[in-house]
């Protein structure tokens, strides 16, 4: 199966990052965790971007608040999916990160999730692979049963109480 790159802007990101991380491992996804930054080690996050394809990833999502140009920059170095977690880090609440990660020109895509929506860009990333990962499609189907029924039962509890 092709690895998922889960890269952060900074160590501060990880309490967010890790709901990515956890989702990955969940889904037993191969997964590769780094620092880069796109501001302060910019000729490694290019580096890593450019020797991704043949290093064996499928999807790199990048994880970055404030001014989160990281998803922009490892997306101009690569053709390979990039999903962007725009991070609430500031006092503008993450309306930075998150404009800054989609507002990308056109012909260089950064596919956001919410701000913090981790575990939302594990499962996207998990949709991508699952187009060649049978395996992978059983384990969305049986996530998406699960919330199913736990929705189900919530709703025979409101409304058996009203
Ligand atoms: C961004 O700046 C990082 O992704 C992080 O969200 C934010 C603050 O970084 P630190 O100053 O905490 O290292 O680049």
């Amino acid at each position: 199966m092709k690895k998922v790159a889960v890269i952060m802007g900074s160590d501060s990101d990880l309490p967010v990052v890790e709901k990515c991380i956890n989702q990955l491992k969940e889904f037993e996804i191969p997964v590769e965790v780094h620092v880069l930054s796109a501001h302060r080690t910019p000729v490694q996050a290019a580096a890593f971007a450019d020797s991704a394809r043949e290093k064996g990833f499928g999807v790199i999502i990048s994880c970055a608040g404030k001014a989160a140009h990281l998803g922009g920059v490892l997306a101009a170095y690569t053709t390979l999916p990039i999903i962007g977690v725009p991070i609430k880090s500031s006092t503008l609440d993450g309306m930075d990160a998150l404009l800054s990660t989609v507002q990308m020109p056109s012909g260089i895509p950064v596919a956001s999730v919410a701000i913090d929506g981790a575990a939302n860009a594990a499962i996207l990333a998990a949709e991508i692979l699952s187009i060649s990962e049978p395996a992978l499609e059983e384990k969305l189907k049986a996530m998406r049963a699960k919330m199913t029924q736990s929705v189900l039962e919530k709703d025979e509890k409101v409304s058996a109480a009203y």
